[in-house]
């Protein structure tokens, strides 16, 4: 086992950002990218243990049911890279049938560096394997793996825990194309995705009854209080979830409970909420099967295997590189 970690230069600007999307005209918005400081990952990796939200532990199930038959799928020899590698927890099973084929290159590659800590460390005792993190923005770090990959080497791509449905559905089409231009034809990309359910399942999914989701949603404003000194008053703000039936997808927003003025110095902004204004953080969209082979297609891929959960929708799907 072999433990390497390629220090950042996550190229974003976040001040830039939370200037752009507070001040503009409209629908007031935040990059959900931007949820995942320390304090962030660590409330979502509370948020896949709640009874709640299932989306995290069918991945995490279909992973460790199918391991072996995803591994003899694969065309090999093969690196794993894996985007958003969150704890890494759900990976192990992968992983560790992929080892028993061979001596396995893992690169997971995360924006936080805290997430690729505990992926590191969750993952390392793992035999027959190495593990180089990349702390960059997913396209970059895939980018950087596919520079040095060996003749006859194919790459073996994961995008799991249903990140892709917090692109909307045209950025998530672009992203998947921008992947497969990246990689070689047979190459496969393993993708998770959360499959349409009932209203009821989605809010209790994105609102639970602890308030985990509301603290998760909220530290992104705690998180401009620390880093761009601003002086947001967190209990002026509501956690909301809630369903966009045309988007097929469930929002969650900050709604501001008054009439409030909030300055962010290191943004160099001042910015006014009137009562019951929202600031837009996330959308998760949701699929159906048939489209998620749609989309592969669009992006250049075919849909070879589709694995769904029993307990909870949501559908592991092996796309190879055409
Ligand atoms: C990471 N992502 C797929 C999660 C989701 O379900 O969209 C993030 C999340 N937001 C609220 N709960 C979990």
């Amino acid at each position: 086992m072999l433990v390497h970690a390629i220090p950042g230069n996550v190229n974003y600007d976040f001040a830039a950002d939370v200037r752009d999307g507070l001040t503009r005209r409209g629908q007031k918005e935040l990059p959900s990218k931007y949820l995942y400081d320390d304090v962030g990952s660590a409330l979502f990796e509370v948020i896949s243990h709640l009874p709640e939200y299932g989306l995290t532990r069918a991945d995490e199930r279909l992973l460790r049911r199918n391991a072996h038959e995803i591994v003899d799928r694969v065309a090999g020899p093969a690196a794993v890279v894996e985007l958003g590698a969150g704890s890494g927890r759900k990976t192990r099973w992968l992983l560790e049938a992929f080892c028993r084929r061979q001596q396995t290159s893992y690169y997971p590659v995360e924006i936080s560096r805290s997430a690729l800590v505990m992926c590191e460390r969750e993952l390392s005792d793992i035999d027959a394997i190495s593990i180089v993190g990349f702390e960059r923005e997913y396209l970059d770090g895939l980018l950087e793996v596919a520079a040095y990959r060996k003749p006859g080497q194919h790459l073996f791509v994961l995008f799991l825990g249903s990140t892709i449905g917090n692109f909307d559905r045209v950025a998530g089409v672009k992203f998947l194309s921008q992947v497969r231009n990246i990689l070689q034809p047979e190459d496969s990309l393993l993708l998770g995705t959360d499959l349409e359910k009932s209203r009821s399942d989605l809010l209790r999914a994105y609102d639970d009854e602890l308030g985990v989701t509301a603290a998760f949603n909220l530290n992104l404003l705690a998180r401009i209080n620390r880093e761009l000194g601003a002086d947001f008053h967190l209990p002026h703000f509501k956690h909301v979830a809630k369903i966009n039936e045309e988007a097929r997808s469930v929002e969650m927003h900050l709604r501001s409970k008054r009439h409030q003025v909030v300055s962010i110095p290191q943004a160099e902004s001042v910015v006014e909420f009137e009562d019951g204004e929202t600031i837009w953080t996330e959308s998760s969209h949701k699929y159906s099967l048939n489209e998620i082979c749609d989309t592969a297609r669009q992006a250049g891929f075919r849909c070879q295997v589709q694995w769904v959960d029993e307990q909870w929708p949501f559908a592991e799907n092996l796309l190879v590189a055409e």
